[in-house]
């Protein structure tokens, strides 16, 4: 079945370098809708059990620092087949594997600091928006 919403992060890097309304405008462009919208930081127990998946991987110390090290954006989207199509507006998760026009080919520097997440299932979208917002928060 064909979710129509994603969950997206605007992760530390590209918080950093100030590329915030780059990347929302790129995402808006693109036809999605914001349904929720925060400045947050992770902990390290929260990106921990967010990237769980990942935790046998040998970069997964490195992501879990990373993720935590300054506030990120957090953003539920919706659009007609939002999961597949955000994941090709984002681009390849190696920055230097990523499509000309896509928010990693632009914003992105190395493959762990990447610039944003997309969600790659329906079922992890919503257990990812989930995880950050509240019923009366999204819109
Ligand atoms: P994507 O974010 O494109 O779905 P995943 O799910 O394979 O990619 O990886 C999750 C996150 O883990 C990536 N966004 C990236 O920040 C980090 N990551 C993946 N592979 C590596 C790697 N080889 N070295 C460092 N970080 C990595």
């Amino acid at each position: 079945m064909a979710s129509n919403r994603t969950f997206t992060m605007i992760k530390p890097d590209a918080v950093e370098k100030g590329n915030i309304g780059g990347i929302l405008n790129m995402i808006t462009e693109g036809g999605f809708r914001i349904v929720s919208l925060k400045l947050t930081q992770l902990t390290v127990a929260d990106a921990q059990q967010f990237y769980a998946v990942h935790s046998e991987r040998p970069f997964f110390g490195e992501l879990v620092e990373f993720m935590t090290r300054g506030p990120i954006v957090a953003a539920i989207l919706e659009k007609d087949n939002a999961v597949e199509d955000f994941r090709t507006l984002i681009g390849a998760t190696n920055p230097a594997d990523a499509a000309e026009g896509t928010i990693r080919k632009k914003y992105a520097t190395s493959i762990g600091e990447n610039a944003v997440h997309g969600s790659d299932s329906d079922e992890n979208a919503a257990i990812e928006g989930a995880f950050h917002f509240a019923g009366r928060e999204m819109f």
